[in-house]
């Protein structure tokens, strides 16, 4: 039940001549880069494909509160926790722009709740790590908003109509999100020698999930030729994480931070830096529900469900009882 069951199930493409005159007309609107809208025809594997994703990304804004809720109650100063309970909003509310995106192709919120909480749906494998000290809060907002933000940008030209919309949003608070996590990393920076050593090690920690949050590489990522062809991912998994890697190594040595990869090199020829293998065995045990957090997230989102259930039931009374007074009226 609290396993993110690895069940991919990747086809290439269809070539122009293989597709039928209503896909190819699609496909045509496609490459003149013309956003499609929820009431128009799509091919069912585009719906699903967006389905999957959005939903997917959905669930981890939700999911994704949890690690930073943990310290809202232990935040240092009253400034910074007003900040965090602001950015923890935030979260809860690109979940919800994401939700609305998903049902615009007929999926309902119900259903894609249940497909979360028994399992069958994903959410990002970074959030299934422990947030264990005040500087974790600074490597999330500075590296785990890093990386969504490498992503959600190009996601912000995906052809969709209503998740590319909800990006531009989104996208405006993470970038917000970025900044006080990397403000926090600095405030530790510039303290005593235990502080930047807890700076250090959570930076130690979160690095490698960080990277890891982009998928598997271009070679072993099930969806990404078809995702690119409909251009619901304008850009492939490893070039996001490369331009995350040549984003952050100067951000954490600015600040006199090591990112702890001894492969990582400013490559002059590439015009990017080198980086070491990510230990894609960790990945896939994280998906299939063995890392350190994937039980107590789902316990929590759970237990919201079922703690919830007096007050969706208030409003459906209420709506039902509105809608029984204004037929009465009419
Ligand atoms: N974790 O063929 P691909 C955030 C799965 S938002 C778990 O490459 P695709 C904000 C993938 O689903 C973070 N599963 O797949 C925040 C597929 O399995 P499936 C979330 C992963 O979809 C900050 C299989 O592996 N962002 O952090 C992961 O083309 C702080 C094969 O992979 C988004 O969701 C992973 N890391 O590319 C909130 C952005 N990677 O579905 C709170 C939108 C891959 O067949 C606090 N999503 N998988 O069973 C995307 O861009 C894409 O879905 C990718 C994966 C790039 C994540």
């Amino acid at each position: 039940m609290y396993a993110q069951m690895v069940k991919s199930t990747g086809e290439r493409p269809k070539t122009l001549d293989e597709m039928t005159p209503e896909e190819r007309a699609f496909q045509t609107r496609i490459d003149a880069d013309i956003k499609i809208e929820p009431k128009e025809w799509m091919p069912e594997g585009y719906r699903k494909t967006l389905i999957r994703q959005i939903s997917q990304h959905a669930h981890s804004e939700v999911v994704g509160q949890l690690p930073e809720g943990n310290w809202i109650n232990r935040a240092p100063t009253l400034d910074r926790k007003a900040i965090l309970i602001a950015k923890v909003q935030d979260e809860a509310g690109h979940g919800l722009y994401l939700y609305c995106a998903a049902e615009t192709l007929g999926v309902s919120r119900d259903e894609l709740i249940q497909q979360l909480l028994t399992g069958k749906a994903k959410y990002s494998s970074i959030f299934n790590y422990p947030s264990l000290t005040w500087a974790d809060i600074g490597a999330i907002g500075w590296l785990v908003d890093g990386a969504a933000i490498m992503n959600q940008v190009q996601l912000q030209r995906c052809s969709y109509g209503p998740y590319s919309r909800a990006m531009i949003r989104i996208c405006k608070e993470e970038s917000f999100h970025q900044r006080q996590g990397y403000d926090i990393m600095m405030a530790l920076m510039r303290g005593s020698p235990e502080q930047q050593e807890m700076a250090q090690d959570a930076l130690n920690r979160w690095w490698w999930p960080s990277l890891m949050m982009f998928g598997p590489s271009d070679a072993d990522s099930v969806h990404s030729a078809q995702s690119m062809a409909w251009k619901i991912k304008p850009v492939g998994n490893d070039e996001l994480r490369q331009r995350f890697v040549d984003q952050t190594v100067p951000q954490a040595e600015f600040i006199g931070l090591k990112v702890p990869d001894p492969e990582v090199k400013w490559n002059e020829e590439r015009g990017h830096y080198d980086f070491g293998e990510i230990d894609w065995e960790e990945f896939y045990r994280v998906l299939k529900g063995e890392g350190p957090c994937n039980r107590e997230r789902m316990a929590a989102r759970q237990k919201a469900w079922d703690d919830g259930e007096w007050f969706r039931e208030g409003l459906m009374a209420h709506s039902k009882k509105r809608a029984a007074k204004k037929l009465a009226a009419e």
